[in-house]
């Protein structure tokens, strides 16, 4: 190929590329919206308002309801705060205990024990995150103190302290295992002022809400929304440190040839993210 037509078809992939980091970073930003439009809701007929005017089976049918609002997420989810002091009376008020989350990971005790793991209860600390609402299709989350696994906690730690959408990076989430991502509002007490310190919103947090994004299938379904998917191979990936980026869809790529690289903001200034492009079949 002479250099004209190199340049060309550098060009074509740099648009094809482009035009798809621009749909899934407007699909990401529609669901994120959403998603604080949610926190809102809950902050409203959940902790405004005695008796709460929502409860498991009204959350689980209103996510569900209105999930074509968030394409790219694969549930919701809503954990509230409880102080250790409170912890008998919410226990009791639910009927069920806080559950520790990383204890699925362990090997069972005994090698000859099957079916299904029993989730520890969770150890005295200071303050939990419960889950007390999912969309049906995270359900089995409910009880699991969100505080007791990394990446939920550091989400919830920073999205109190900011007052913004804060995401996680790409882990392997419980039970599924699949790859997923975590955005997640903090829910405040109503007389929070809009420019509260972080220490002011620390106190005021009563709630998290969480957005769980299933990259792989979501993004998959939006490019094959695309026509000439064929012709392209697209990899996400969370490149907060440059060094180690982790893939978040896409295939590994083992060749070196040309690739297009596109930048993604998905509104969480700690994390970068980029969409690599490149042709399927050489020149
Ligand atoms: N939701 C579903 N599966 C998970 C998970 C999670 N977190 N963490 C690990 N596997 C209630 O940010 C608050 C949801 C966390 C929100």
């Amino acid at each position: 190929m002479n250099s004209q037509a190199i340049e060309k078809r550098r060009e074509t992939l740099a648009s094809m590329c482009d035009e798809r980091a621009r749909m899934l970073q407007d699909q990401f930003n529609v669901s994120m919206n959403h998603l604080q439009a949610l926190a809102i809701l809950v902050s409203t007929f959940h902790h405004s308002k005695e008796p709460s005017a929502i409860d498991q089976m009204t959350f689980a049918r209103y996510a569900e309801t209105t999930a074509f609002e968030r394409p790219l997420t694969s549930g919701v989810a809503y954990a509230v705060k409880v102080l250790h002091s409170e912890r008998a009376e919410f226990e009791k008020q639910q009927g069920w205990t806080i559950k520790k989350m990383d204890s699925q990971d362990k090997p069972p005790a005994r090698e000859d024990e099957l079916g299904p793991e029993t989730p520890e209860t969770s150890p005295v600390q200071e303050e939990y995150a419960p889950v007390i609402f999912a969309q049906d299709t995270f359900k089995h989350v409910i009880s699991f103190d969100m505080l007791s696994g990394k990446e939920d906690r550091d989400n919830i730690l920073r999205a109190r302290a900011s007052g913004k959408g804060v995401l996680t990076a790409p882990f392997r989430l419980l039970k599924s295992k699949r790859l997923g991502v975590i955005l997640t509002y903090a829910v405040y007490k109503s007389e929070l002022p809009s420019n509260a310190t972080p220490s002011k919103r620390i106190q005021a947090a009563i709630g998290y809400l969480g957005g769980i994004f299933d990259i792989e299938a979501l993004v998959d379904k939006l490019l094959h929304q695309l026509a000439c998917k064929q012709s392209i191979i697209v990899n996400v990936y969370d490149a907060t440190d440059p060094s180690v980026p982790i893939s978040m869809y896409g295939s590994n790529v083992t060749d070196n040839i040309i690739y297009h690289n596109s930048t993604l903001n998905f509104g969480d200034p700690l994390r970068k993210h980029e969409m690599h492009c490149r042709f399927k079949h050489k020149p």
